[in-house]
C-alpha cells in the first residue's frame, strides 16, 4: 500500500472552508439587501403620508396606506386632509378662497371608459338618457318629429362666428349617444379606453351605484385634482405649457372652427394620454368634463372654514334661472382659453342633469364606510364597514 498523500484530498479539504467562506458571505449580503429594502419601504411610507392633515386616521384604506398601498384596482387612496378651494383669479363663481378639510376617500385613477360603461350595460340592460324617447311633457314646446333619442354634438362651423351663441356649435343629433358619439354610422371601435361621453349626471349615478361607488362631492373632485400642490392655476404647476410640453387634452387653435391639436387629439384620447397629477390621476384637467354630486349655485362658497361639504340644497344658475344644475369640474377637449378655461382646478361647470353632450363624462370615488345601496359586482368584496375598491 501506498503511503503517498493523495493530492486530491488535500484540495477537497481545503475547498469545504471557501463553500462555507461563500455562503456566510451570501448570506450576509442577502440581509444587508433586505434591510436596505426594509429601511426604502420605510422612507415610502413616511413620504406618502407627508402633507396629510391631522385629522384622525380612519380605518382599513389609511391602513393600507400606510403601509404603502395607495393605489388598488384602479382606485387612488385621497388622504384626509385640509385645503384652500376656489381661486382669487378666476370666475365669480370660484370666489371666495377658503379652508375645506375633507375625510380620506377612494378615487377612479381615469375617467369610466367605454369598455367600463359597456360592462355595467351588458350586466343591467341600462338604457342611458340619450336613448330614451323625450317625454313631451318635459319638452311642451317640441315639435314630435324632433322627440326623439339622441344627444348633443359637438359640430364645428366653416370659419370663425360669434362666441356668443354656442348653439352655432352644437347641434342635437337624433341617434347620438355614447354608442354613436358623432350620430349613427359612428362608433366606438378603436375608442374602447377612450372616456365614455353623452351620458347625463343620472346614467353617471346609475353606473357609481351598480359598480359600488358614488359620484365626488366638488370638494373632493377639487381636493384630488390639485394632487397636493397648493393654490396652483394648473393641475400640474404654473405654467400652462411647460418645456412646450401640453400636458392634457384641450383646444388649440381658434374656437370653434380651427383645432389645430397641438396636443395630438381633436376629440377625445385614451384615458391616461397625458401625465398624472401628484397622486397620480389622469386627465384631471381636460378630455372630458366630469360630474360631481353637488348641485351648482354660484354664490355657494363662503370664507366660513367647512368639513366635508355635500353642496347646496337648491341649485340656480343666472344665465338658465328655471334649470336645476349639478356641477361638473375639469374642463374637455374643447376648452379654449378664449373661450373657456374650465380645465384649471378650481374652474366650475355646471349642466342639467338630464343632459350630457360629446365632451361630458365622470370618473367615481369611495368611502371608507360606504355602503352598498343595491347588489353589484363589487358587493361580494365588501365586508364589515370598510371596503377595498374593485
Ligand atoms: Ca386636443
Amino acid at each position: 500500500m501506498s503511503t503517498r498523500p493523495d493530492p486530491d484530498e488535500k484540495v477537497r479539504r481545503y475547498r469545504w472552508p471557501w463553500f462555507l467562506l461563500v455562503a456566510v458571505i451570501l448570506g450576509i449580503v442577502l440581509t444587508i439587501v433586505w434591510v436596505l429594502g426594509a429601511i426604502r419601504n420605510v422612507r415610502r411610507i413616511r413620504d406618502s403620508n407627508r402633507g396629510q392633515s391631522t385629522l384622525e386616521p380612519q380605518g382599513r384604506p389609511q391602513r393600507e396606506a400606510q403601509l404603502g398601498k395607495t393605489w388598488t384596482n384602479g382606485m387612488v387612496w385621497i388622504p384626509a386632509g385640509t385645503f384652500q378651494m376656489g381661486s382669487a383669479n378666476g370666475q365669480p363663481d370660484e370666489r371666495p378662497v377658503h379652508e375645506v378639510s375633507l375625510d380620506g376617500f377612494w378615487i377612479d385613477q381615469t375617467e369610466v371608459t367605454n369598455e367600463q360603461f359597456e360592462k355595467f350595460v351588458k350586466a343591467t340592460g341600462y338604457l342611458t338618457v340619450a336613448e330614451q324617447q323625450p317625454d313631451p311633457k318635459q319638452f311642451p314646446d317640441a315639435p314630435p318629429e324632433k322627440l326623439v333619442p339622441g344627444s348633443v354634438v359637438f359640430r364645428p362651423p366653416d370659419g370663425e362666428v360669434s362666441l356668443e351663441n354656442h348653439y352655432v356649435w352644437w347641434e342635437y343629433v337624433p341617434g347620438a349617444n355614447w354608442r354613436h358619439p358623432e350620430g349613427p354610422g359612428s362608433t366606438l371601435i378603436g375608442r374602447e379606453k377612450h372616456p365614455v361621453a353623452h351620458v347625463c349626471w343620472f346614467d353617471a349615478v346609475k353606473y357609481a351605484e351598480w359598480i359600488g361607488k358614488r359620484l365626488p362631492t366638488e370638494a373632493e373632485w377639487e381636493y384630488a385634482s390639485r394632487g397636493r400642490l397648493a393654490g396652483k392655476p394648473y393641475v400640474w404647476g404654473d405654467e400652462q405649457v411647460p418645456q412646450n410640453q401640453w400636458k392634457a387634452n384641450i383646444w388649440q387653435g381658434r374656437f370653434p372652427h380651427d383645432n389645430s391639436a397641438e396636443d395630438g387629439f381633436r376629440g377625445t384620447a385614451p384615458v391616461g394620454s397625458f401625465p398624472p397629477n401628484g397622486y397620480g390621476l389622469y386627465d384631471m384637467a381636460g378630455n372630458v368634463w366630469e360630474w360631481c354630486q353637488d348641485w351648482y349655485l354660484p354664490n355657494y362658497y363662503s370664507p366660513i372654514s367647512v368639513k366635508n361639504p355635500k353642496g347646496p340644497d337648491t341649485s340656480f344658475d343666472p344665465n338658465e334661472p328655471g334649470i336645476a344644475k349639478r356641477v361638473q369640474r375639469g374642463g374637455s377637449y374643447l376648452c379654449s382659453d378664449v373661450y373657456c378655461s374650465g380645465y384649471r382646478p378650481s374652474a366650475r361647470m355646471k349642466a342639467s342633469p338630464d343632459t350630457g353632450l360629446s365632451h361630458t363624462g365622470f370618473r367615481c370615488v369611495r368611502s371608507p364606510n360606504h355602503i352598498l345601496k343595491r347588489k353589484g359586482p363589487g358587493s361580494r368584496r365588501q365586508g364589515g364597514g370598510g371596503g377595498e375598491p374593485r
